[in-house]
């Protein structure tokens, strides 16, 4: 069988699960949030994403993919106390292909969750504003509430000119930038202007990536707004986040 029909079994008998990681306060170090990530069981082990969203995204799967996925994560979420915040991936497709104002809309009165605890992440490359359809639809999913998140932000083409423009809410920075954080000055240098420069935005600002203590020391000197990273917290499957 090929990983595109293995994949659409497991779609058919929802055999997909989600895994929570962490996003936490970048003072306090308490969670604020989590992001959803997909993760599909096999052989007694995982297949990475990495692997079958390539895949998915080459046809319709992907969308059919990830409106299970943020339907699932949606109600697994709302089910527990607390009232952090719960990320979600949108690939481009979704927003092309679905009317994904409806479906959130639909999923936040079954579920009750508040749509000020849900925001979606997108890509860069995602956010073309030349479509009309895509740029109602993010507008329309703010004016319900729901948070707009760029997503590895630095990997794309976006400068700070055209990011001020974008409609978001959340700016999270692409993990390259804090790999080296510590190793040599002339690192900590670039990434101190480019945090500095994004703090200037009046965005909410994520950095991930965060894998040590002295990457954790450093971003808390520049008081970004939050910090995901497996330093912190690695995903986890709903159960473990019961628990922490
Ligand atoms: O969880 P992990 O680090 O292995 O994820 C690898 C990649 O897969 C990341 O770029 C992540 O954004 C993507 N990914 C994880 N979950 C989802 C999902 O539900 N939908 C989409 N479109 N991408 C996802
Ligand atoms: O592209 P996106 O940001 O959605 O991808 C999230 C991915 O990043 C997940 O697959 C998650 O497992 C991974 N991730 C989260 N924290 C860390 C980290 O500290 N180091 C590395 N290398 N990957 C991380
Ligand atoms: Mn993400
Ligand atoms: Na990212």
């Amino acid at each position: 069988l090929t990983i595109k029909t293995e994949l659409q079994l497991a779609l058919n008998n929802e055999q997909l699960v989600i895994f929570y990681q962490p996003i936490v306060d970048c003072i306090s170090h308490d969670i604020v949030a989590v992001e959803a990530l997909v993760r599909w069981p096999k052989d007694s082990g995982f297949v990475a994403p990495s692997e079958f969203v390539a895949v998915a995204e080459r046809s319709r799967q992907i969308v059919e993919l990830n409106q299970y996925i943020l339907r699932q994560a949606v109600k697994q979420f709302a089910a527990l106390p607390g009232n952090i915040r719960l990320s979600v991936n949108i690939p481009a497709s979704q927003l092309h292909a679905t009317d994904l104002v409806a479906d959130v809309k639909e999923l936040l009165e079954t579920t009750g969750l508040p749509s000020q605890r849900l925001y979606l992440e997108l890509t860069e490359t995602e956010l073309v504003t030349d479509s009309a359809h895509v740029l109602n639809q993010l507008q329309a999913l703010r004016a319900l509430g729901v948070g707009i998140a760029l997503d590895d932000f630095g990997t794309g083409y976006s400068n700070l000119q055209y990011l001020k423009q974008l409609p978001v809410d959340i700016v999270k920075l692409d993990r390259s930038f804090i790999d080296d954080i510590g190793d040599k000055a002339a690192d900590n240098q670039l990434t101190g202007s480019i945090l500095d420069m994004l703090r200037s935005l009046d965005k909410y600002l994520i950095v991930e990536g965060i894998e040590n203590l002295q990457q954790a020391e450093y971003l808390r000197t520049f008081n970004v707004n939050a910090l995901q990273g497996f330093y912190f917290h690695k995903p986890m499957p709903l159960e473990a986040l019961r628990a922490v």
